[in-house]
């Protein structure tokens, strides 16, 4: 990934904040758009430390279905959004076998997805990139 190694230096000169903000230009989205089944599909893969895409844009009240996966790695990760309010709460273990996750959206809005785990005594995955947005749009 290009942009790993100015993350890393970013990350241990000022911390994780500015780094985000850093990483910005590096945001990869995916607008999804309903297929012949009726349903939004979008794939999503996840590695350390990173989603890409790490934007993905759905349409309101249109049912989705990611397919989400992870390279072979000795690390464990997840997929987490919490967004009840939306009619989406997922929290998933990835493997390199894909997982297909439906839900249909019922509240437009931003949420957050990443992953929860963490390496014992540092940062979560999340802090380290491992999130993104999924866009609930009208
Ligand atoms: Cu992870």
């Amino acid at each position: 990934m290009k942009s790993a190694a100015p993350f890393l230096v970013c990350l241990g000169l000022a911390g994780v904040g500015p780094c985000l903000a850093d990483a910005a230009p590096g945001e990869t989205a995916y607008r999804a758009s309903r297929a012949a089944d009726g349903v939004q599909h979008a794939r999503i893969e996840g590695g350390a430390y990173f989603f890409k895409p790490n934007r993905v844009i759905v349409k309101l009240n249109v049912p989705v279905e990611l397919t989400v996966s992870v390279g072979r790695s000795v690390i464990p990760h997840t997929l987490v959004i919490q967004a009840p309010e939306a009619g989406i709460v997922v929290d998933e273990d990835l493997s390199s076998e894909p997982k297909k996750i439906r839900f249909t959206p019922t509240a437009a809005g931003s949420y957050p997805f990443y992953c929860r785990n963490r390496l014992l005594f540092f940062e979560s995955h999340r802090e380290k990139g491992m999130e993104g947005v999924l866009d609930v749009v009208e």
